[in-house]
């Protein structure tokens, strides 16, 4: 975290890392973001990305890796003793990449979560935020089925976790719904640090 003294409050700088496997929308996400190409056809992410998105005096520094299944285990990488919070994003309309387990030819979204938030390199009170997304699709599954199927109690044990439907590519809804609570959960970390 970067805190730097303003004149009438201060600002904040979290570093943040974005992942969740291929086409859930992270792009989509930060596009929408940063107001850049929003609308547009996406290209599937190669290496990384990486935005510096402002909300309400803070500005999150996002590095997002590709999904590609090939690539997901350096998504750990990514992660350092800088990392203040992590973000997860999950198509909750793609049934398809939500089996228990991950195998040649199946994903599982809930073990590449669950594997990633294992990570030594993330620090155990680092907020989790969840985005199930692709919410104006028809079939998409509600926030609580997803929250189940990612089991997300487990990492409630440990640190703030929080999940929010989101449609990045109509409007971007619930995204900044999504970063509040983050901005929220890290500031109120830091007062009580202090
Ligand atoms: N219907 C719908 N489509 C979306 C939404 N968000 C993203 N998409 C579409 O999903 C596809 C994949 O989106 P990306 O943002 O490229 O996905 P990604 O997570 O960056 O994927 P990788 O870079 O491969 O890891 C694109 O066609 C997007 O337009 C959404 O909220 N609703
Ligand atoms: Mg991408």
């Amino acid at each position: 975290m970067g805190s730097c003294l303003g004149v009438l409050s201060p600002t904040y700088t979290w570093s943040t890392v974005m992942v969740g496997l291929d086409g859930a929308g992270k792009t989509t996400i930060l596009n929408y973001l940063s107001n850049e190409n929003v609308g547009m056809d996406t290209q599937p992410t190669v290496g990384f990305e990486e935005k510096k998105i402002e909300h309400n005096g803070s500005t999150f520094d996002i590095r997002s890796p590709g999904g590609d299944k090939k690539v997901r285990d350096i998504w750990r990488h990514y992660l350092g003793g800088n990392t203040r919070c992590v973000i997860f994003v999950i198509d909750a309309s793609d049934e398809s990449k939500m089996h228990e387990n991950s195998t040649n030819k199946q994903d599982s979204c809930k073990q590449d979560l669950h594997i990633f938030m294992g990570y030594d390199a993330l620090r155990r009170d680092a907020p989790c935020l969840v985005f199930a997304n692709k919410q104006d699709l028809p079939n998409a599954k509600t926030k609580e089925e997803i929250d189940e199927y990612l089991d997300l109690d487990t990492f409630r044990k440990t640190r703030p976790v929080q999940i929010f439907e989101t449609s990045a590519r109509n409007k971007g809804v619930g995204l900044k719904d999504g970063f509040e609570w983050l901005r929220k959960t890290l500031i109120e970390s830091e007062k009580k640090k202090s």
